[in-house]
């Protein structure tokens, strides 16, 4: 198994990124360098630096930019997959080069220097419309005061796949197992900060941060660019516009120069690339909020549940899917397990399939917004064929159940998941 570079080597030094931004703007200037060469002339650099000369597998002009060597992702079309086995070793705060990328369409190469957080919306007091917006640069979001937190970015569709293969439920999306999440030490400024300087009004009651990606075509129709409303109260909270992941510059695939990140809602809600925030005295809609994100089903109203908000509760094992066991030989079995609604302060495990269950041993001190890692220790005796299940209870009481209820969308999947492994 790779062992994940050192952060900070990923995109070589300073230097190169430097060098990069310099190279995007003589773009800008027409001198020939096209957006597609200078991404092959990155991809290039890194994989001689991050993966000691072995090739990159990834085109680097396709949609992610960062090198997705299948080790350590599954591909799945404009999106890559983290492998829980690569997790193995990984320490609480997930690698930037190993964290999981959604992308809805492909991740822009932006430039800070001239990046600008536009604020706008009936929202604001003097209510300054999109023609005379509130500005802030880099540089104005990096001189207000930095809150760090450690947070996941957890996929609403993580574990989607199991609706099919546990429960025979057909579910629309990509079928993430459960690699859709990661954990990091996100650095920013509070949005609540930001929205008092540009000036909120007492009656403001949704902020709608908008991506700066292409516009999202879905089934033929233009969608625009992602964005999702907030509500207002949320928005105060604990929300901010992050700069820095795990102590490094965000990547370009994590939404350089600044993203908004949610902690404890689906990943949604973190939108990447901020190029301007809506700031409303009226309900926001979006199809993110209306068309997607929302339970359909059987289960649910005709018009679907409330816009999803908090995550649910989840357990992984740092293995592959059929990972081998020798038999008669003590071992030590990680995981993670995670909840929006509290910390995870107990989990169980069955190393039979579900006969038996007896508690992990906590690695974590449980605390809301991130997972708690924890280890069994598994000494099988006879050969053959058998499931590792990891079930966990939150602060809040939630513990996860053997079904999960369906949804047309397959998200928000929290049931006890049968991990196959061979004892050989
Ligand atoms: N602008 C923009 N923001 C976005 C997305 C996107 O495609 N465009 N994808 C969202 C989704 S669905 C998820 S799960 C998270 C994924 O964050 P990551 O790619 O940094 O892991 O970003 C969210 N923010
Ligand atoms: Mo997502």
């Amino acid at each position: 198994m790779p062992s994940p570079t050192p952060a900070g080597h990923r995109y070589e030094t300073d230097y190169d990124r430097r060098r990069l931004r310099q190279w995007l703007a003589g773009e800008a200037r027409a001198d020939g360098v096209t957006r597609r060469r200078l991404l092959t002339l990155l991809a290039a650099t890194a994989a001689g630096t991050a993966l000691g000369g072995t090739r990159s597998v990834h085109a680097a002009d396709g949609p992610i930019v960062k090198l997705l060597p299948p080790e350590w992702f599954i591909a799945r079309g404009t999106n890559a997959e983290t492998r829980w086995e690569a997790l193995r070793g990984t320490g609480h705060h997930t690698p930037n080069e190993l964290f999981f990328v959604r992308n809805h369409t492909a991740t822009p190469v932006l430039d800070a220097d001239d990046w600008r957080l536009r604020l706008w919306g009936s929202g604001l007091r003097g209510s300054p419309g999109e023609d005379r917006p509130v500005e802030f640069g880099y540089d104005d979001l990096r001189a207000l005061p930095a809150v760090t937190r450690t947070a996941f970015v957890e996929c609403a569709g993580n574990g989607r796949s199991y609706y099919t293969t546990q429960q025979s439920e057909t579910v629309t999306g990509t079928a993430w197992t459960l690699g859709a999440i990661g954990v990091a030490r996100w650095r920013g400024a509070r949005l609540s900060d930001v929205l008092r300087r540009a000036g909120l009004s007492p009656y403001a009651v949704d902020v709608q941060p908008r991506g700066l990606d292409a516009d999202y075509v879905s089934g033929g129709e233009s969608l625009g660019r992602v964005r999702r409303p907030l509500p207002l109260a949320k928005a105060l909270d604990d929300v901010l516009l992050a700069y820095e992941m795990n102590g490094e510059p965000l990547p370009y695939d994590h939404g350089y120069p600044v993203r908004v990140l949610v902690p404890s809602w689906v990943g949604i809600a973190s939108i990447k690339w901020v190029g301007d925030i809506e700031v409303s005295a009226q309900p926001l809609y979006s199809p993110w909020n209306t068309t997607f994100y929302r339970l359909y089903g059987s289960a649910y109203p005709e018009g679907g549940s409330a816009p999803l908000t908090r995550q649910t509760t989840k357990s992984a094992f740092e293995l592959a899917s059929g990972a081998t066991f020798a038999a008669r030989r003590r071992h030590v079995v990680h995981g993670r397990s995670w909840s929006g609604a509290g910390a995870v302060a107990r989990v169980d495990v069955s190393t039979d399939g579900g006969a038996n269950w007896r508690p992990a041993r906590l690695h974590d001190r449980p605390r809301a917004g991130t997972w708690t890692r924890w280890s069994v220790s598994w000494q099988p005796d006879a050969p053959g064929a058998t499931q590792l299940l990891a079930r966990a209870t939150d602060t809040a009481g939630r513990t996860q159940p053997d079904a999960a209820v369906p949804n047309t969308q397959g998200y928000l999947f929290d049931a006890v998941v049968r991990h196959p492994v061979s004892v050989v």
